[in-house]
């Protein structure tokens, strides 16, 4: 049904956020003078007393940090929302309109080493990081004025990284976000004209293609969507229809850290350089109801085009028009597909054969 369509210039539909994404595959030949990206400083230390996220380091609002072994949940110092806010409306102007955003926000330490990704974290380290945003989940969910835990992962200074040492960040606002709403809106539209679930019918039809699949496990795929954005934008879905994190079984928790460890050193093994991405979990509010529509997931946003020097920006006919992509999708999966799971840090002999 589709041969054909990457001759031309397309648009392609995202059924999620019900947005056009522009594809231009004859671009990818142009030439390019413009910005470089420096480049990625590799060795870093396992303990930087200077950083603050290693444990026994002060922070900036001088508290110390435990001698954590595993993973450690702090309120972030900085936060963008806070509890304390009180509930109001501004303006009854429809032009005008406001409201107060009270909300926790917190910073979770993925492990004490200062040094590692999700990447080279092994998986039951992975899997306790799962964990603690499972727990993250069911806590700042509980909280009576939030409804909405979004979890996401800036890594690399080049996607706004403050820090290198493996970390994320959980924003639990007292509305659900821009983005997951309108997934939602997608979601109970797909099921209200009569079918089961948008991402399980998804999953099926990449299933039976594999044009765009990346890596899968027993509970897990990972796939380039037909309707990427970012040059190696990836989906991680999980093969069960289920909510939220918190709702994943321990076998599928670890699927998850399985999963999203292949998939990271894929991204590292592509260009062999830590791979900057912005990352985070899609899932059901937390306002008490079922939200039988949600279909939890991650998306993957990095920003590398075609090497580690060269990377995307969401400018001109992007910001103003479309989203655009030149690299195609099936391209960029055939890319990520061909590169090995085992980090190239971790094999120096490989180093010849890997290019
Ligand atoms: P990012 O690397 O994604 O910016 O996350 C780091 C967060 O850590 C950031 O939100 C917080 C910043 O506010 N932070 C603290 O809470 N305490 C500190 O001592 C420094 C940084
Ligand atoms: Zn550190």
């Amino acid at each position: 049904m589709m041969d054909g369509l990457n001759a031309h210039p397309h648009v392609r539909w995202n059924p999620l956020t019900a947005t056009w994404v522009q594809v231009s595959p004859q671009r990818t030949e142009r030439p390019w003078q413009g910005a470089v990206e420096a480049a990625v400083a590799e060795e870093v230390p396992s303990h930087d007393p200077a950083c603050y996220l290693c444990p026994g380091v002060r922070r900036a609002n001088g508290e110390t940090n435990p001698r954590y072994d595993s993973t450690f949940v702090f309120d972030n110092d900085f936060p963008a929302l806070r509890a304390s806010t009180p509930a109001a409306e501004y303006g009854d102007d429809p032009l005008l309109l406001a409201r107060t955003e009270p909300g926790v926000c917190r910073v979770i330490c993925f492990t004490p080493r200062h040094d590692l990704t999700m990447s080279r974290l092994d998986v039951p380290a992975l899997g306790r990081v799962v964990d603690t945003w499972a727990e993250q989940t069911t806590a700042l969910g509980r909280l009576p004025h939030v409804w909405y835990v979004q979890i996401f992962e800036n890594r690399g200074a080049q996607m706004g990284a403050s820090n290198p040492h493996p970390h994320c960040q959980v924003w639990a606002p007292a509305s659900v976000p821009n983005e997951p709403a309108r997934e939602q809106a997608s979601l109970l539209a797909y099921k209200a004209a009569g079918h089961a679930c948008l991402l399980c019918d998804y999953l099926a039809r990449e299933t039976r293609t594999n044009e765009r699949l990346v890596a899968a496990n027993d509970a897990f795929a990972a796939i380039v969507p037909f309707w990427a954005i970012w040059p190696f934008e990836l989906l991680v879905i999980p093969k069960r229809h289920v909510q939220a994190l918190d709702a994943l079984r321990d076998d599928e928790r670890r699927a998850l850290a399985d999963i999203l460890k292949r998939v990271t050193t894929r991204y590292d093994n592509l260009f062999e350089t830590p791979f900057p991405y912005s990352m985070g979990f899609h899932q059901r509010p937390s306002d008490g109801g079922p939200h039988d529509e949600w279909h939890l997931h991650t998306h993957f946003y990095p920003p590398l085009l075609r090497s580690a020097t060269v990377r995307k920006f969401m400018v001109g006919y992007e910001l103003l028009g479309t989203p655009q992509r030149d690299i195609t999708p099936e391209d960029a999966a055939a890319r990520l597909r061909a590169v090995r799971e085992e980090h190239y840090r971790d094999r120096p002999d490989l180093a010849a054969t890997r290019r």
